[in-house]
């Protein structure tokens, strides 16, 4: 089955810069540029680390990602239980989220048992946490057993929200890859301001855990053509959040 989305099709890797291109210079940015953007926390336990994936490790995830929206559960608009569709398309692995509860079977989809989530992503979210916390025991404890992946065209916002169906406390680790947004990161008792705007790129990790964890986020907006499409991302966004379910 092919999959509908512009941008997300298999267009495989590309001659080009290394770096994915950078943003627009109107909000509190994160950085100054490639060379000036460097690790920053937002709020204790909330870390932004610029440029953390390579180029392959992007290129490999978008490969990954591609794979698992074709199935078992292909990638679809999560309709909301009060006849809302969400503009970004998800696709779940380990566990399916659907509002507001995870199975591990796609119960709003297809009713497939969702894909397994890998070793190799376990490890990349322990390496996230040693990177963002630099702290090298900081992945020890980490187990990360869901990752919701978002597909967002050049139209599509995540409103804000506080990712809290996880019985678990554990951080969520965020990795962004094609065409750069404004990720807003609020604070945990309301969606509304105070909030701070940064600019998540591609490559980019975005780590809350701690007394961020249960912070209010969103992505009010995505700059299409931003990215690199040597990613493998000819056009839109890709993010994936490995979280802990603390389900069994
Ligand atoms: O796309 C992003 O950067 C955030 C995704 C998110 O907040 C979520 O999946 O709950």
């Amino acid at each position: 089955m092919s999959i509908p989305l512009p941008g997300f099709e298999d267009v495989g890797p590309r001659r080009g810069s290394d770096g994915p291109g950078s943003g627009h210079g109107h909000r509190l940015k994160a950085s100054a540029g490639p060379e000036g953007r460097v690790r920053r926390e937002l709020a204790p336990g909330a870390v932004h680390v610029p440029g953390w994936l390579s180029p392959a490790e992007q290129r490999e995830l978008v490969t990954a990602c591609r794979g698992w929206a074709r199935g078992p559960v292909p990638i679809r608009h999560t309709r909301l239980p009060r006849g809302g569709v969400m503009s970004v398309q998800t696709v779940c692995i380990g566990w399916h989220w659907q509002p507001y509860a995870y199975r591990r079977t796609a119960d709003d989809v297809n009713g497939a048992r969702v894909a397994e989530f890998p070793d190799w992503m376990v490890a990349l979210g322990r390496r996230a946490l040693v990177d963002a916390y630099q702290d090298t025991a900081a992945g020890d404890a980490y187990t990360p057993d869901t990752a919701l992946i978002n597909f967002y065209d050049g139209e599509a916002k995540l409103g804000m929200h506080q990712d809290k169906e996880e019985r678990s406390s554990a951080p969520v680790v965020s990795l962004s890859i094609g065409d750069t947004c404004v990720f807003r990161f609020g604070n945990t008792e309301t969606r509304t301001k105070p909030y701070t705007d940064i600019e998540l790129v591609s490559g980019d990790l975005f780590v809350f855990g701690g007394p961020s964890r249960f912070v209010y986020h969103g992505v009010p907006k995505v700059y299409p053509g931003s990215g690199d499409p040597a990613t493998g991302m000819s056009a839109g966004r890709l993010n994936i959040t490995m979280r802990v379910t603390g389900l069994s």
